[in-house]
């Protein structure tokens, strides 16, 4: 079938969370709307049917005639914009837009807005806790799991938290952050993206018509940003800060360190329980978009100390005869895994591969030499790893995850520890990296017991 009902103007692509959330949203303005799905059976295809009986749905390949039959198509996050389908309709004027462009021409309350390839999750999830300790009402969502538009729904917002991939930044236009910021750019999606380049400006352009632009100093994108006169720019790196509206790092007196603005101390790095600079990078981020939204110093102190950190970033999954396991099966990036093998005190044995997503490996090369004492190799881009870091340290090939933890339970040395860190995604062997994380803790368990 290749036709829409007359009345309806937009058709949504993608039928997983995404476009799951869009149709609650048509159904609840009363919008009539048609759902495309390249997969024979999607995942919300029940429930779409009980909420929406009489919707039209288009099952298979995308077809052009199709969608150049109505005025916009809502586009999920995983479908690529260059599908050729798409583009014919594009050409042919109809709109193209996402979920979080709907969100943003309906929300009220201020908008604080993150994206970076790596430490999203951790600083949105920090930026909640500061909230909670300040007594805010902060509705968060986006990338990290709950579509945005379900947070219409709920009442007495202060202020929302959007994680936003550089997928969904492709289909916003309307968004005017209260503050926003990139925590850092490296290589990720390259599979999607014609280049670097074209990735950086996709997630740069998180800071067009936002009030306050927050800039990390130490990343190369920096100087990058599109500047406007109205634009509030907030600095922040690991070192002292250059203004008094910047953030960073002082030392004190008797040689402690502390978070700071400008020249006022607000709470020693110490109480910072989650590991690694990469970390500290991440709750200077938070502090700075925490004070746009009017959260006080001491709460927001209050949540780095009480901020315990996430599932499967850097996760002790154990801790026997003095050797550490961890589970960062969250690092599907090498951006991740440098900032873990970096933040490593201790020799690790690490386990990494999967899928490449085009990324190039050669830039992790003297991390590995300097900070892994073997790595173990799994997964289908195993071989490419191998390739980029030959002539480092020993490197074994396994086949799965079970040969990966019996191998580097053999070759850890007590003192060392054994990294889960794999610089690639999940899915050629998983449903998803927390499926790959507690594979990996349950077998660390089984091997250790
Ligand atoms: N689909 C097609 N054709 C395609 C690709 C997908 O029809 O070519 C269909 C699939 O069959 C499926 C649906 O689209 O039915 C899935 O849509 P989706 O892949 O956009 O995923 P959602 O379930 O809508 O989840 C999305 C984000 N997924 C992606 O960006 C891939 C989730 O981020 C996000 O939490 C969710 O919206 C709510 O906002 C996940 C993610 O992996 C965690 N993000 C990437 C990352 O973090 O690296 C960007
Ligand atoms: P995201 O939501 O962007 O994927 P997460 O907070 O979930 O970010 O962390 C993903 C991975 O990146 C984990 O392995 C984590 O240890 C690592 N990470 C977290 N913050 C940073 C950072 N600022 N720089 C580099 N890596 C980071």
């Amino acid at each position: 079938m290749s036709k829409v009902a007359k009345k309806v103007n937009t058709i949504i692509i993608g039928l997983g969370q995404t476009g799951f959330a869009c149709a609650r949203y048509f159904k609840r303005v009363g919008e009539p709307f048609a759902v495309v799905d390249t997969r024979q059976n999607p995942p919300f295809l029940h429930d779409l049917k009980v909420l929406a009986p009489d919707v039209d749905i288009h099952l298979g390949v995308f077809n052009a005639r199709l969608f150049r039959q109505v005025s916009r198509l809502v586009i999920s996050p995983g479908v690529t914009l260059t599908e050729p389908a798409i583009q014919q309709a594009s050409a042919a004027g109809v709109e193209l837009i996402g979920d979080i462009e709907l969100f943003v021409r309906e929300a009220k309350a201020p908008i604080l807005a993150v994206t970076g390839s790596n430490g999203k999750t951790s600083v949105v999830s920090l930026l909640g806790e500061m909230a909670a300790q300040a007594g805010k009402k902060a509705a968060i969502g986006g990338n990290i799991g709950t579509p945005a538009l379900d947070l219409l729904n709920q009442e007495k917002v202060d202020f929302y938290i959007l994680e936003l991939s550089s997928f969904q930044l492709e289909t916003t236009f309307s968004l005017q952050a209260h503050a926003a910021v990139v925590l850092n750019i490296s290589e990720d999606h390259m599979d999607r993206y014609q280049g670097l380049n074209h990735y950086v400006e996709t997630k740069l352009s998180i800071y067009k018509n936002a009030s306050v632009a927050v800039v990390n100093q130490e990343s190369s994108y920096s100087p990058l940003i599109p500047r406007s006169q109205s634009q509030t720019v907030i600095r922040y790196a690991l070192s002292l800060p250059a203004t008094e509206n910047d953030y960073g790092i002082a030392e004190s007196a008797s040689g402690s360190h502390w978070f700071a603005r400008g020249g006022r101390a607000l709470c020693p790095v110490e109480v910072l329980r989650i590991p690694g600079k990469h970390n500290q990078s991440n709750a200077l981020a938070a502090l700075a978009l925490g004070a746009q939204v009017g959260l006080s110093d001491e709460a927001m102190c209050a949540a780095l100390k009480s901020f315990k950190g996430l599932p499967h970033r850097m996760e002790v999954v154990a801790d026997q005869e003095d050797v550490v396991w961890y589970n960062d099966s969250k690092a599907t990036n090498p951006g991740a895994t440098a900032a873990a093998l970096s933040g490593m005190a201790r020799k690790a044995v690490l386990i990494a591969g999967g899928e490449a997503k085009g990324a190039d490996f050669d830039d992790l090369k003297p991390l590995v030499a300097e900070h892994t004492q073997a790595v173990i190799l799994l997964g289908k881009d195993a071989e490419k790893l191998e390739a980029s870091w030959k002539g480092t340290v020993p490197l074994y090939r396994v086949g799965t995850m079970r040969e990966a933890v019996i191998k580097a339970h053999a070759i850890v040395q007590p003192g060392d520890c054994v990294l889960l860190s794999p610089a690639c995604a999940s899915l050629d062997q998983y449903r998803n990296f927390e499926a790959r994380g507690d594979d990996f803790s349950r077998l660390v368990k089984e091997v250790l017991s």
